[in-house]
């Protein structure tokens, strides 16, 4: 049994909290800049993103995703993993597991992998190694997307997830089969195009030399068939109260909640979650859910929030939050 531990215990300092940066180098330099001074007032000790740094929106000599990605691990190396924090995102995990993410014409995850490079290694074992939630002494959780309804039977699964041990078992069932040719042909089929141009395109995997080359079949493997990967996947491209009443959705929030709670240093009373868009940089969905926008999400991007939250004094409540969110371009 894995002791893998995905739920990170902060029971002092205070964080500034920003998520979705969404490759936006302008607005990632800014929160490292006003974390930086924050730390020299004494006013912060720990600087935490919520997930998808990556993954512009915009035109590709404009998506600072991988710059980004790495000032990050060299900022965690530098100031220590206690200090600097990054949660996984729906849009870091599909390159754990080869798979594809796109929205409308943009391909999200072909763009990244083909500009991956010398860094692969680097990059993917960073986002093998990011824990999905932290919870806090001040009762605030933070994730990346939030109460995710469906999740809330999976809390164990998730806080001990393991994703090599899925990966390692699919290498095993793939090293089973007699011939993968029909596989890849049925990818192919699935996907309307020949599985090599599929895998050059999708992961710059140069050929069927390439140790990587099965791996798009293999993510497509583990999507189809683990229910440990259907819970990582409700918990992160979770739509919160969308197409729920308010109502409905507080109770989920509760239910989440007390679910997420299991093995905190205190029942954690609020979530604070980014990954949807909001007006104006932030959203109280209700007593229960914050939802922060730092620049991608935010409309416009210029009202982008960050949270200052002290990881030790009790909230009750997530309006408590609203007088410590900073706006992440004010001019200081
Ligand atoms: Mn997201």
């Amino acid at each position: 049994m894995s002791m893998t531990d995905r739920f990170v215990t902060l029971t002092h300092g205070t964080a500034l909290v920003v998520t979705d940066l969404h490759g936006d180098l302008d607005a990632f330099a800014r929160c490292v800049d006003l974390f930086h001074t924050l730390r020299e007032r004494g006013e912060a000790q720990r600087l935490i993103f919520l997930g998808d740094l990556i993954h512009g929106y915009g035109p590709l000599d404009r998506d600072g995703s991988l710059t980004m990605i790495l000032r990050v691990i060299k900022l965690q190396e530098e100031l220590g993993p206690d200090t600097v924090m990054m949660l996984l995102g729906n849009h870091e995990m599909p390159h754990i597991y080869g798979i594809t993410l796109a929205k409308g014409d943009m391909e999200f995850t072909s763009r990244f992998e083909n500009v991956l490079g010398e860094h692969r290694d680097r990059v993917l074992s960073f986002f093998k190694s990011l824990p999905l939630a932290i919870r806090t002494a001040a009762g605030v959780m933070l994730t990346h997307a939030g109460p995710a309804l469906d999740a809330i039977r999976h809390a164990d699964t998730l806080r001990h997830f393991d994703h090599q041990t899925l990966l390692d078992q699919a290498d095993a069932t793939l090293a089973q089969a007699p011939d993968l040719a029909p596989l890849y042909r049925q990818y192919g089929g699935i996907h309307g195009a020949p599985y090599d141009e599929l895998a050059r395109h999708f992961l710059a995997v140069d050929g069927p030399d390439d140790p990587r080359y099965p791996h798009l079949l293999r993510g497509f493997m583990i999507s189809q068939q683990s229910p440990a990967f259907a819970a990582l996947w409700d918990a992160l491209f979770t739509q919160n109260e969308y197409g729920l009443t308010p109502t409905a959705y507080v109770t989920g929030c509760q239910e989440y909640l007390r679910a997420f709670s299991a093995g905190a240093p205190v029942p954690q009373t609020v979530v604070v979650s980014g990954h949807i868009v909001t007006q104006h940089g932030y959203a109280l969905v209700n007593r229960y859910h914050l939802r922060v926008s730092s620049a991608a999400h935010a409309r416009p991007r210029e009202a982008g929030m960050a949270l200052l939250l002290d990881c030790a004094v009790p909230v009750k409540s997530a309006d408590e939050l609203l007088r410590n969110l900073i706006g992440v371009f004010d001019e200081r």
